[in-house]
């Protein structure tokens, strides 16, 4: 620490002890290993930092203290998050020899340590508190209101620019915190709308009571008001539940159909774990099952979701065997059964939770799981006697997923059966690479055989496969088990692949030990058609191999939608704003016929082109899979897939890219 870092903390040199060197150190050290405090520096790591500070003032609202959270992305880029909460203490802190504010923003896991009254439980995904984002900010303002008066403190890189200064008079509480992320730290800093207004509906379901809105000052859009007339205003989301996860599992189920009329609802506290769930059957095929611990969605699951799974599944079976409907059954039906067409949100609170897994987002606490099958079994047990109606419906339900996984088993030993038996078994439309190390393998799905024909010229064949899918593949959303495994284009899926799905104990899972290619791209044409080829695979990889987009091995071609030529110049271009600035570069301003051609499909492109534009590594953009939100993946896929067209419709108006030029 250097005299003029001692200046700027308001110390003196003799000032510094032991204890303050460790603050500066540990700041340091994030801004050294960014990534192990926030997972990345990339578009998730950016948008942590919001999260970050947003679960400050959730703690504030569950210790009760607070009900209203206001998110801006402001024009250049930087968030204010502001809350009604009792705003960070500003007294002077007798160990720190600061400001108890400033300590929150500079000590790493500060902020719990004084709000020892408060139940802290929430804490993003790292949970490493707000002085991790004042470290990684270029420029970080908090301003405070408390005791009648605004304190405010400005810092950069963690480091203070000012003492906490008073700037005004007020009548209400609460903290405001102001960041700009540091462009020395993250590749990229432009806050996605889309991907924190998602978060804020989450938090508002898991956390029923608050309101939380998000503003985006980057953008205006025009907003009718109830006369009829429309202005321009910043494009705004407010979400504020009521009834919390009941809330959560109606917008989960939009698109589906509902067995019965409410989810069954589930709060309460055991064995002092607060558990709260909600749940509901609908006539899908598939299992939405959604965990959160402390609100950070444990996508691993762990040991709240066994908990739920056995308490549901040893409720029902007493149920549906003493009613003897069971009785004409010719198998044992399994824990899967009864989760089929189930949607469900889970969401505990725990004190001191362990984080296991690969992503850190498996609970391990082993108290957790008899709280949640007890309260999981006494609410639903009430539930089935006093709605015999609703559970005839699920015992039939899964009387039918039983009856159906016996003949999916029967498909599935078939298509596996069948690898292991014809030596290599791999289909035969696909044109295998030589390289064997899956690391550096690459497997291309191609929408039609035409394409798949140039994709097989233009290949690199030492490592990029090229397996051509014959038109549009199952709807999954809509298939049963068995209808899935037998039909050929998802077998040859499958086995190109090299993984195998189905165990006796849980039909669904994934074995990947033998995955072939560790880049798995999907390339369909430019399109509505194409888009809706590539979503159908989606749509399928999600519900059936989401481990392999977990582990980031899914990817998206994206070839150029057009060229422009002068002459023997041609240049490829991937949007509008492209295609008109090359035009003007080429034609040097001057009206001469510069050929424009659009691509509407790969086929269009011969085998040299594809290879440069759409998959030499050296050129190519692909675009990785990524699910920031489980909860809102599912039902966008659900919505997708799904029978309802208005909804579908005004989703690709407001996303598509091409429906505007080709619908
Ligand atoms: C420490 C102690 C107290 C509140 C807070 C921190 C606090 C932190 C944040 C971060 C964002 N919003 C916040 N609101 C409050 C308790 C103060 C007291 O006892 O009055």
């Amino acid at each position: 620490m250097s005299n003029v870092d001692a200046e700027k903390n308001g110390l003196t040199p003799s000032d510094y002890s032991a204890d303050s060197i460790q603050v500066l150190e540990g700041l340091e050290a994030v801004r050294k290993r960014p990534s192990m405090y926030i997972g990345d520096v990339g578009v998730r790591g950016l948008h942590h930092l919001v999260y970050e500070v947003v679960d400050n003032s959730i703690d504030e609202a569950l210790a009760g203290y607070c009900n209203s959270i206001q998110v801006y992305i402001n024009e250049d880029n930087s968030i204010t998050v502001t809350d009604n909460g009792r705003g960070i203490p500003t007294d002077f802190h007798e160990k720190e020899q600061k400001s108890a504010l400033e300590v929150v923003l500079t000590v790493l896991h500060a902020g719990g340590k004084f709000n020892k009254d408060s139940y802290k439980v929430s804490g993003g995904l790292h949970g490493v508190g707000v002085s991790c984002v004042n470290a990684l900010s270029i420029k970080l303002v908090a301003t405070i209101h408390r005791n009648g008066k605004i304190y405010e403190q400005e810092y950069s890189q963690g480091k203070p620019l000012t003492e906490v200064k008073i700037i005004g008079d007020t009548d209400r509480t609460g903290t405001t915190v102001h960041f700009k992320p540091d462009a020395e730290i993250f590749n990229t800093l432009e806050y996605s709308y889309d991907i924190l207004s998602t978060r804020m509906r989450e938090l508002a379901f898991l956390n029923k009571g608050i309101e939380l809105s998000i503003t985006d000052k980057r953008e205006k859009e025009e907003q009718t008001l109830e006369d009829g007339s429309s202005v321009e205003a910043f494009k705004t989301d407010t979400f504020h539940s009521e009834l919390g996860l009941r809330e959560f599992v109606d917008y989960l189920d939009v698109n589906r159909e509902k067995l019965t009329e409410k989810p069954i609802y589930i709060e309460g506290e055991k064995n002092g774990v607060p558990v709260e769930i909600a749940f509901q059957y609908n006539t899908s095929f598939s299992e939405n099952v959604h965990s959160y611990v402390n609100n950070i969605n444990t996508i691993e699951g762990g040991t709240h979701l066994t908990g739920f799974r056995r308490g549901l599944t040893r409720t029902l079976k007493k149920y549906a065997d003493e009613s003897g409907a069971l009785q004409k059954l010719k198998f044992e039906i399994s824990g899967d059964d009864f989760r089929e067409g189930l949607t469900a949100v889970v969401s505990v609170k725990v004190a001191e939770p362990q984080f296991e897994g690969q992503t850190k987002t498996k609970l391990g606490n082993s108290e957790v799981s008899l709280a949640v099958d007890q309260a999981t079994s006494a609410a639903l047990e009430a539930y089935l006697e006093e709605n015999p109606k609703d559970a005839r419906q699920i015992v039939q339900k899964v009387i039918l997923a039983a009856t159906a996984r016996q003949a999916a088993r029967k498909a599935r030993e078939l298509v596996q059966r069948k690898t292991v038996l014809s030596g290599s078994g791999l289909p035969g439309k696909l044109a295998d690479c030589s390289e064997r190390d899956p690391e550096s393998c690459e497997i291309f799905f191609v929408e039609g055989d035409s394409a798949g024909g140039t994709a097989k010229q233009g290949r690199d064949r030492k490592f990029q496969a090229i397996m051509p899918l014959r038109g549009k593949i199952l709807n999954v959303e809509k298939a049963m088990l068995h209808k899935i495994f037998e039909n050929e284009e998802i077998k040859n899926i499958f086995t190109a692949l090299g993984v195998t799905i189905g165990t006796e104990e849980d039909s669904k899972a994934l074995n990947m030990e033998k995955l072939r290619y560790h880049k798995i791209v999907i390339m369909t044409d430019a399109d509505v058609d194409g888009s809706h080829i590539a979503t159908l695979i989606m749509t399928f990889f999600f519900r059936y191999m989401y481990d392999l987009i977990k582990e980031g091995y899914l990817y998206i071609a994206t070839p150029p939608l057009y060229s422009v030529k002068k002459g023997n110049k041609m240049v490829y271009c991937w949007n509008d704003d492209e295609r008109d600035r090359n035009i003007q570069e080429l034609s040097g301003g001057r009206e001469t016929s510069v050929h424009v051609q659009r691509y509407k499909g790969l086929g269009e492109m011969n085998a040299e082109q594809l290879w440069e534009t759409t998959m030499n590594p050296e050129n190519r953009v692909l675009r990785q899979v990524n699910i920031d939100s489980a909860a809102e993946a599912d039902r966008i896929f659900s919505m997708l897939m799904g029978d309802e067209v208005p909804p579908r419709r005004e989703f690709i108006e407001k996303h598509a890219k091409y429906a505007k030029i080709d619908a």
